[in-house]
């Protein structure tokens, strides 16, 4: 007799995030099938014995299960570190400051140049390692620590294999519009167009990037060369996203609804009408509450606009080497609620179901329905506001990847 699933987890209390209370269904069961939730339900309503439904039957012995954790916004990939400049920032030099010197973005760039792909991949591995172990499932990458084709190329590649190699699906972002490389300090426009006739165009073909995104700040790319980069990147059929309004409101948020972005990122200072437009162009707005803290910010983005406007609001480790050296989603999920004042099911919702929104894979993953991917972090907590509760420790007992446990 050929059972009707693979797996089945019963005794299991689901946040399956579809709808408001974390659409919690108590004393429930999963079953997974081909790597897909194939059923969820009550436990009483399975059509048999669990034994004659699947091949393995799984007590979750009334641990919560939540959709596997998605972090929407990362520079995982980068080589060395920026502790000095930590260092500096905490003897009162800005961030800025140190843009503007020469150092920071540019400072990554140096040593990222400097590292070949087998150790880029390593040191990335290493650290995306930590967030494996919080519950990760997928997690975006950018490039952008390069700043010539080939160095750009190989950050991508870098993302890519992971994704192939480990049990995480990696979505790669290609962010060519980063910094400008000291090589064209003198030549704004030069690099402008290299990232628009030649870096797009390789990225494009060789299939590296998932989506296209620009650093839209006064340290960064003007409103009109992002304009133009954008432009070119749907033309090239990508999706784009936006480092938007992070430092100084530039009109990022506005600019990116216009382009039909998937997300505008930061967003610390956008105003009601760029607020409008996300909601007008459906763009997720992504709060990046690390840099927040790290940077001593103190412009809280507008909460009650994103609110009042309905702009769904995901949360993401922004992993850096300079502004966001976060290794740890779960913390992201504090920082939301203590720096940004979201609530537990908000914040959790910003790391699933938005998450996957604003990376346009909706209907994969981000909730516990029936037909996505069986996607699952497991957890050793008595109610899922815990998740953003604790600050530092780790209640992650398991975590599921297209249905085989990890
Ligand atoms: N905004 C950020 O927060 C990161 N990049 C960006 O455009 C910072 C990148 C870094 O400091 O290395
Ligand atoms: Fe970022």
């Amino acid at each position: 007799m050929t059972l009707a699933w693979d797996r089945l987890f019963i005794d299991a209390k689901l946040a399956t995030m579809e709808n408001s209370t974390y659409g919690a269904r108590k004393n429930a069961a999963l079953a997974v099938k081909n790597g897909r939730i194939a059923w969820i339900g009550a436990r009483e309503a399975l059509p048999g014995s669990p034994e004659s439904l699947a091949a393995e039957v799984v007590s979750l012995k009334g641990q919560w299960v939540t959709p596997g954790l998605i972090d929407c916004h990362t520079h995982l990939v980068f080589g060395g570190n920026r502790a000095g400049e930590f260092e500096q920032r905490l003897q009162g030099v800005s961030y800025e400051e140190i843009a503007r010197q020469g150092g920071g973005i540019n400072s990554s760039v140096t040593q990222t140049r400097a590292a070949s792909e087998e150790t880029l991949y390593n040191l990335t591995v290493k650290r995306l390692g930590c967030f494996l172990k919080e519950g990760v499932t997928t997690v975006e990458m950018k490039s952008g620590y390069g700043l010539d084709l080939e160095t750009e190329l190989r950050m991508l590649r870098v993302a890519r294999k992971i994704g192939q190699n480990l049990p995480v699906d990696v979505k790669t972002t290609f962010l060519g519009a980063h910094a400008l490389p000291p090589e064209y300090r003198s030549d704004r426009d030069g690099y402008v167009k290299l990232v628009i006739e030649t870096m797009l165009p390789a990225v494009k073909e060789q299939g590296l990037a998932d989506a296209v995104d620009a650093f839209c700040e006064n340290i960064g790319f003007s409103a009109e060369e992002t304009d133009r980069i954008f432009a070119k990147a749907t033309a090239l059929g990508l999706p784009v996203k936006l480092h938007a309004d992070q430092l100084t409101d530039g009109g990022g948020a506005a600019l990116a609804a216009r382009h039909g972005a998937l997300s505008a990122d930061h967003l610390e200072y956008t105003c009601e009408s760029g607020v409008r437009a996300m909601k007008d162009s459906g763009s997720v707005a992504v709060l990046l509450p690390g840099a927040f803290y790290i940077l001593r910010e103190k412009q809280v983005p507008p909460m009650e606009l994103f609110h009042k406007h309905g702009v769904p609001i995901a949360i993401a480790s922004d992993s850096n080497p300079g502004s966001a050296p976060v290794l740890s989603l779960q913390a992201m999920l504090n920082m939301a609620c203590t720096l940004f004042r979201m609530t537990p099911e908000q914040a959790l919702a910003g790391v699933t179901r938005n998450a996957a929104l604003a990376l346009g894979i909706e209907a994969e993953v981000g909730t516990l329905t029936v037909g996505k991917k069986a996607d699952l972090a497991v957890w050793d907590i008595e109610t899922p506001a815990e998740l953003s509760y604790w600050l530092g420790g780790n209640p992650l007992t398991a975590t599921v990847k297209d249905g085989v446990t990890i």
